[in-house]
């Protein structure tokens, strides 16, 4: 195994802290020694023992000499963990690759501690993976304006996420839907429209085989307010909390009622202000999962990060509800690209991921 390998394996191994670390980063690693893995370690729960020292302790004496890959620049503070600079130092381990510098103020400078103390240390091996794999950890360190926004759309080959009836029940396959229930893992708030909530009653929960650390919360953007108290979002706030964002023009008794219900109303006239609020509130990352109108409004608004495609091999026609609504028309000379993050199979669905932005690691 080359150092690029190894690499590559310690981002693996990182995705295994998926729905477990968050607001904290993925981070995984690899002790590399004569070309061989001799100890891999990641970031398993949130506040826990960070990566390096996992790998470190897997590969006992055999430290000595090697090359330890890590997926993000070692700490260099006391946070709830101690500093990794000084468990490596003392480790033996000749030299540090990670993929990229740590963003995180209080954390950095890791990298100079260790050249200090007479390690070597390279950082960029595979930069661009980890930076899109810490897409939500940089955006949190380095824009405290909103939440990272991802949106999921499971649509059809014609770009409708609703057939002519309104259902948009069963679009996707089976493994289309496991990995939606991964992907909510790892967000800490699930949103979606308010027609979209009174048309299909989603209970936009986690329930797929990865159990999150917090579950994410639901999120329901609703001018009006208008959410009948038998829908399930706010049946069951007791069980997972539920936010409703509504205009501040909505009327009061509808508010009231809602707060009686247990759940949270907050108030906002644009989509900025209404992320802000929830930004202040604590959520780091919000998946919203539709519908059209919400998703165009965001996406209009240069208000979406990433963009999670399930398309369906099937054709919903003219009728069916277009997947995106209202986005202004662009000709094709000033049209942004989105860089593609990710494409793979599910089942019989395509999944494609997509940044509006690249990435770009720190370093
Ligand atoms: C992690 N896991 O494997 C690494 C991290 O409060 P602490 O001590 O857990 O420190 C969190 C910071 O440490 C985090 O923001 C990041 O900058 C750095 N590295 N964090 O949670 C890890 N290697
Ligand atoms: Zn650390």
């Amino acid at each position: 195994m080359n150092e690029r390998e190894a690499m590559a394996r310690a981002l693996d191994l990182a995705w295994r802290g998926w729905g477990r670390v968050q607001p904290n980063p993925l981070v995984g690693a690899v002790v590399l020694a004569a070309g061989e893995a001799v100890g891999e370690g990641w970031h398993a729960e949130y506040g826990e023992r960070h990566a390096e020292p996992a790998a470190l302790e897997q590969a006992g004496e055999r430290t000595r000499g090697a090359t330890l890959l890590v997926t993000l620049e070692p700490c260099a503070h006391y946070g709830r963990q101690p500093p990794c600079t000084d468990i490596i130092t003392t480790s033996g381990i000749r030299r540090v690759v990670a993929a990229m510098a740590d963003p995180n103020p209080i954390a950095a400078g890791g990298a100079d501690r260790l050249r200090a103390a007479g390690v070597e240390v390279e950082i960029g091996l595979l930069g661009q993976a980890a930076g899109s794999q810490n897409a939500s950890f940089l955006h949190r360190v380095r824009d405290p304006s909103r939440p990272f926004v991802g949106l999921k759309l499971a649509t059809s080959l014609d770009g409708r996420i609703a057939d002519s009836e309104g259902s948009s029940r069963w679009i996707s396959g089976e493994e289309a839907r496991a990995y939606v229930h991964w992907l909510r893992a790892g967000f800490d708030a699930i949103a979606a429209g308010g027609r979209t909530v009174r048309a299909d009653d989603p209970s936009l929960t986690v329930r797929g085989s990865l159990q999150p650390r917090v579950a994410p919360r639901r999120v329901v953007f609703t001018e009006s307010a208008d959410l009948d108290r038998g829908l399930t979002v706010v049946r069951t706030t007791g069980d997972t909390p539920t936010t409703v964002i509504a205009s501040t023009t909505a009327p009061a008794a509808r508010l009231r009622e809602l707060e009686a219900s247990g759940v949270t109303v907050l108030l906002a006239d644009d989509l900025e202000a209404a992320l802000r609020s929830l930004r202040q509130a604590g959520v780091m990352s919000l998946l919203v999962e539709g519908g059209g109108k919400l998703a165009g409004a965001l996406l209009a608004r240069g208000l979406v990060d990433r963009y999670h495609w399930v398309q369906s091999p099937l054709w919903l026609g003219e009728g069916g509800v277009p997947a995106v609504s209202g986005l202004p028309d662009t000709a094709i000379a000033n049209v942004e690209r989105w860089e593609v993050a990710e494409r793979r199979p599910l089942g019989g669905d395509t999944l494609l991921v997509m940044d509006r932005r690249p990435c770009s690691p720190a370093w």
